[in-house]
């Protein structure tokens, strides 16, 4: 293992912004397939809106570290009824939680666990939301400006897309008629 040191890592709040940074990556709406319920809506958006970008994640991580962490930076947008909200994973460490933090903006966590149990967290800046292990977690940006928050976890943690990705989560978070519901998904009706 390598020998770690403390470390001063600035985080921009309204930007995302992660200074040193080790990685990085994107999400425009054309990768976000099947993710949103309305499949016309999505692909309208990709053309009318010359494929958005969705959301940003920035990393640090200290090589030899247990922790590392870093930043999601959602744009506000919305798909038919439903917000721009991130895939959606468990980790495929089933005994690794994560801590979100939330810097900016507003928005909901979705969270379900294996047996269908499902719950939200709201997210607003300074709230802190803690996912227990093996849930399935989904941040929504439901706001009009970024939902900027940090996200610390397990390097060991790992990602697990392929359950969410293949049935969706048993809850969505919709607009209606100006008002914010989360909803049963008709796929699990
Ligand atoms: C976060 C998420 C990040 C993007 O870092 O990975 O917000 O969401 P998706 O990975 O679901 O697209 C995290 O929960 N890491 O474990
Ligand atoms: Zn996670």
């Amino acid at each position: 293992m390598s020998e770690l040191y403390p470390a001063e890592v600035i985080i921009d709040p309204t930007t995302g912004a992660v200074s040193p940074a080790t990685g990085r990556y994107a999400k425009y709406l054309s990768e976000l397939s099947g993710i949103f319920s309305n499949s016309d809506a999505w692909s309208r958006a990709i053309q009318d809106e010359n494929d958005p970008l969705v959301y940003e994640v920035i990393e640090c991580k200290q090589e030899g570290s247990d922790l590392f962490f870093g930043t999601t930076t959602m744009q506000p947008g919305k798909i038919g009824e439903e917000f721009y909200m991130t895939r959606g994973h468990f980790h495929e460490d089933r005994t690794k939680g994560e801590v979100y933090c939330t810097l900016s903006g507003q928005g909901l966590l979705l969270l379900e666990d294996r047996q269908g149990c499902c719950s939200t967290v709201e997210m607003r800046k300074g709230s802190i939301a803690f996912i227990p292990p093996d849930w399935a977690h989904r941040s929504i940006n439901c706001g009009p400006i970024p939902l900027v928050f940090t996200w610390v976890c397990s390097v060991a943690a790992g990602h697990d897309y392929g359950q969410i990705l293949q049935r969706g989560m048993r809850k969505l978070i919709v607009e209606r008629e100006g008002e914010i519901e989360v909803v049963t998904n008709p796929k699990f009706d």
